[in-house]
């Protein structure tokens, strides 16, 4: 696992919003990976064959196959993402003191998968912040054909908390009626080899293109929280247990499903 950040890399992120860590896994690790998501992904849905996997009909739904938080019906996810290393590289690049876990989530474009429309993450989020962070893994190669990300470089600098972009049944760009701004971006494609991984901001704008091969595009993101988040009222993928006992200003910190992954003042809390 390639868990060195050089301070050119967190200046890139800081400047970008976003930063690919090539080779993040390889070899028998990427192997690893690649077959724990892939065999959680199955048990989650309950479906043997996910290129055969059919969810409600509609076009949403068709977008990408999302399972959240494997971590807590899979011992070996967490065993693989409870991991200090990425938690300090999330820290370092958000500039932050320490991370906890949000959420994790695999993503798999199915053959003829629709686009993730451009959206930007936190304004979804029960925090608000501009250290919002998540690292997103290619299991597969992720090309032009099958459904590779894009960014829109420095938006995060501009963007706000209240609109986040709908990935729904409305045009890939629907983002750009709140930001007319961006559309005149040049959009980076973030064509990536399986077991690349880049560090996505809470707050740039990014995609990813239709799958138009036979294949499968499969990707596993974790999402992390700076270790002061605090709570802005809203339960988005919160569990019930935690969102009943949360008043709008408390600190988000609860040890049993936000796991601390890493902080400066605790070292590896894991
Ligand atoms: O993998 C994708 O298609 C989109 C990923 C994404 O937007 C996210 O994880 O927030
Ligand atoms: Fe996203």
């Amino acid at each position: 696992m390639n868990t060195q950040l050089s301070t050119n890399q967190i200046d890139y992120y800081q400047e970008n919003g976003f930063l690919i860590i090539e080779d993040f896994l390889q070899g028998p690790e990427l192997s690893l990976w690649q077959d724990v998501i892939t065999e959680s992904v199955k048990n989650f849905i309950e479906c043997d064959d996910l290129n055969l996997y059919q969810s409600a009909d509609n076009y949403y739904s068709n977008v990408f196959i999302q399972c959240v938080n494997l971590w807590k019906t899979d011992d070996r996810v967490k065993e693989l993402i409870l991991n200090a290393d990425l938690g300090r590289m999330a820290a370092d690049l958000a500039e932050t003191t320490g991370v906890r876990l949000y959420h994790d989530h695999a993503m798999v474009k199915q053959p003829w998968a629709n686009p993730t429309n451009f959206h930007v993450d936190n304004p979804y989020d029960p925090f608000y912040s501009h250290q919002a962070i998540m690292f997103w893994i290619a299991l597969d190669d992720a090309t032009i054909q099958n459904g590779c990300l894009y960014f829109l470089p420095g938006t995060h600098k501009s963007c706000g908390f209240e609109v986040g972009g709908i990935l729904g049944e409305v045009g890939v760009g629907e983002l750009f009626k709140e930001y007319p701004e961006w559309a005149g971006i040049d959009p980076f494609v973030a064509e990536m080899k399986a077991g690349d991984g880049v560090f996505i901001s809470g707050l740039v704008a990014h995609a990813a293109g239709p799958n138009m091969t036979t294949n499968l595009r499969r990707a596993f993101a974790m999402l992390f929280m700076p270790e002061d988040a605090t709570f802005n009222g809203k339960k988005s993928a919160l569990p019930e247990e935690v969102f009943v006992k949360l008043k709008t200003g408390d600190i988000l910190a609860d040890d049993v499903h936000l796991p601390l992954i890493f902080s400066y003042e605790n070292g590896d809390p894991q």
